[in-house]
């Protein structure tokens, strides 16, 4: 497939240089970096093109998420974040941006390097810029006022997978409560030591994603449920698909999504 430099692209739409480029950082025109400049292929152009007297403005996360992927498989922050923030231009909340778009693109580029489509370079790129995006978005979760509650957020040990519960973190300081976010691969012990400091605890949250870590998150929750016996202990990521995994794991409560998370917790404080 023909490739076009951004000036010959901005020739053919008859716009300005800095116009395309706006273009491929929001997102809008697929682009790659070839020797440190940009080289679009012409059939996106011509979609682009086509939908040009149109507006091509996206109206469905599923098509922010898209143009997000792109950009983390780029390793493009810039570029990612323009999308973000195109995103909460056109209305969608900081909460659907993580659960909406940032979620499924980062799902999506796990499920492509699952069937090879996918370098693992590529996947820990895209991830690192995942982490620096939430980073950045994090502010925007920040309530005044009186918290309800302080909630620890923690995963078990060995699991190294810290977006789905940085994400959880984000979504319940959004529902103005204190965070304790401690991250990837908490140790048990230094776990049960840290949470019996916090008089206004309300709730504990564990996230676990690796699908063979159960046996860590069950020794998690059981040293939890003894270490604050009258405080909930709530599960969930990708290791606990359903209610009956988590009551077989002795969780006070689970959800399928970090809505859900927010929910359990709000549930506790009336
Ligand atoms: C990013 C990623 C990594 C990164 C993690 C970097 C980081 N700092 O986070 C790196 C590259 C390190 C990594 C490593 C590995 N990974 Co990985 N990874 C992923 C990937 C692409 C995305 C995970 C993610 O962030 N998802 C995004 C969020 C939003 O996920 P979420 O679960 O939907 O979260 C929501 C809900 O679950 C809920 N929720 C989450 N927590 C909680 C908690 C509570 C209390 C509640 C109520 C709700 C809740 O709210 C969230 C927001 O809505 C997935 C792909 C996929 N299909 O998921 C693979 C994936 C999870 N990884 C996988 C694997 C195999 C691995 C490795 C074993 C690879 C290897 N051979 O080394 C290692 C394991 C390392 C370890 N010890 O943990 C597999 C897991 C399969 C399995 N059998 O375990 C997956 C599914 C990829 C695949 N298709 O095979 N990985």
């Amino acid at each position: 497939m023909p490739s076009l430099t951004l000036q010959e692209a901005a020739d053919q739409l008859g716009v300005h240089y800095m116009t395309v480029y706006r273009y491929v950082r929001l997102g809008r025109l697929p682009a790659r970096k070839s020797g440190g400049t940009w080289e679009v292929d012409s059939a996106d152009l011509e979609g682009l093109r086509r939908g040009h007297d149109r507006s091509v403005r996206p109206r469905k996360p599923a098509d922010w998420s898209q143009r997000l992927e792109a950009r983390l498989l780029e390793g493009d922050e810039a570029g990612a974040w323009g999308v973000l923030e195109a995103a909460l231009a056109s209305g969608t909340s900081p909460a659907d941006l993580y659960t909406e778009v940032i979620g499924p693109a980062v799902t999506s580029v796990g499920t492509r390097w699952h069937e090879g489509e996918v370098t693992v370079a590529e996947e820990h790129l895209a991830t690192s810029v995942v982490l620096r995006l939430i980073g950045r978005m994090g502010p925007r979760f920040a309530r005044k006022g009186r918290s309800k509650g302080t909630v620890v957020v923690t995963t078990p040990p060995g699991e190294r997978h810290a977006i789905p519960s940085l994400m959880v973190s984000d979504l319940l300081r959004g529902a103005g409560f204190e965070v304790i976010d401690l991250g990837a691969d908490v140790p048990i012990d230094a776990l049960t030591g840290i949470v019996q400091k916090f008089d206004e605890l309300v709730a504990v949250c564990v996230s676990s994603t690796r699908f063979d870590g159960t046996t860590a998150l069950r020794r998690t929750v059981r040293a939890l449920k003894k270490a604050v016996p009258d405080i909930p202990i709530f599960v969930g990521g990708a290791s606990v698909p359903t209610q009956e995994v988590a009551d077989d794991l002795g969780a006070t409560g689970w959800a399928p999504t970090g809505e859900g998370a927010v929910e359990l917790v709000l549930g506790v404080v009336g």
